[in-house]
């Protein structure tokens, strides 16, 4: 890969037309100003962006394509990192964040606080959200849970400076990617809570055009948000950490209680049903051994009665 990004031909330029990204149209009301006609639709020459998903979603390749130079490691990375790069003529700032596990159950509160730490890198905020989502795996219910829920650790405003941006485009061949999220659900839900902003990408090809289009894009949403970056306030950020991980506890302390006291009902149950079970046994055996007494006494006085009819037929004195 070369070492630097050098002007490609189509690389944006203001004044020169953009084009707007696909499912634009039914949102268009709601996205707030047209961005082609606000007063900020200016090239931006200093643009942050923060890349946030799953791990192993491509969040570390799709920095690398930006900056086009190979600085974040892919693989486990446990920490936050930036990294600054001239891209044509602007300088681009990418943040990079380890992402969250797959596994809910795995997350602990120092993996969200480090993710979190990421806004905290660039003093000024970050003109772009980058929601990493990868196409080569389903996005489903549980992935769009966990991702609403890291997410709205940084607040809800931040939806308005989110893109969302897909990854392993080169996995979909036979479909166009309008198609893939009509298809799926929870893909088209995030989509909407986007406000339609999205933008795949190819990370094994090191084609520059598709920076260009992300770059467009993300000035659209700026424009959108009237030149303002997204800077949330810290300490709530924290906070919201703090509760998230005290719910968690308290939930697992109420599961704890409640399987504990499951267990002894259940063995109260057990004991009582023994005791039941003992008690009718016992009394089984007293009517059998009651019932056999009476049946000795029956037979004896039966056998007598028949022994004198016998002597009885054969005059027997
Ligand atoms: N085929 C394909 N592989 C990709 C793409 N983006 C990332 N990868 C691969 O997916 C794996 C995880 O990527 P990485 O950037 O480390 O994910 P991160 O954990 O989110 O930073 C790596 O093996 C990448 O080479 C893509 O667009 N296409
Ligand atoms: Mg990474």
């Amino acid at each position: 890969m070369a070492a630097f990004y050098s002007r490609p031909a189509d690389f944006y330029e203001p004044g020169k037309e953009t084009k707007k990204c696909g499912r634009r149209s039914h949102t268009e009301a709601e996205a707030g100003p047209d961005p082609e006609e606000s007063p900020y639709r200016n090239k931006l020459e200093e643009m942050k962006i923060v890349l946030l998903g799953e791990r192993s979603s491509g969040k570390s390749s799709t920095g690398n394509i930006i900056l086009h130079k190979e600085v974040f490691s892919a693989g486990q990375d446990e920490q936050c990192s930036k990294e600054v790069g001239q891209v044509g003529d602007r300088q681009v700032t990418v943040i990079d964040t380890p992402g969250w596990r797959r596994e809910s159950s795995c997350s602990t509160e120092q993996m969200d606080r480090e993710i979190v730490r990421s806004l905290s890198l660039s003093e000024s905020g970050v003109h772009a959200v980058l929601l990493v989502v990868p196409l080569d795996l389903k996005f489903t219910e549980t992935e769009k849970v966990k991702l609403e829920e890291h997410v709205n650790l940084f607040g809800a405003s931040i939806w308005k400076h989110t893109l969302v941006l897909f990854t392993h485009e080169d996995k979909l061949p036979n479909k166009s990617i309008e198609e893939h999220i009509e298809r799926e659900e929870s893909l088209r839900w995030l989509v909407d809570k986007c406000k339609n902003r999205y933008h795949s990408m190819n990370n094994r090809k090191s084609d520059l055009s598709q920076v260009t289009k992300l770059f467009e894009k993300i000035e659209e949403m700026v424009a959108a948000n009237t030149g303002q970056l997204f800077c949330p306030n810290m300490n709530d950020v924290y906070q919201r950490i703090s509760e998230k991980f005290c719910r968690i506890q308290l939930k697992n302390v109420l599961k704890q209680r409640l399987e504990k006291e499951y267990r002894r009902r259940e063995l109260e149950l057990m004991s009582n049903f023994k005791t039941t079970l003992l008690e009718l046994q016992e009394d089984l055996n007293e009517t059998t051994s009651r019932s056999d007494t009476q049946g000795f006494r029956e037979y004896h006085t039966l056998r007598s009665y028949h022994s004198v009819q016998y002597r009885g037929m054969l005059h027997i004195k």
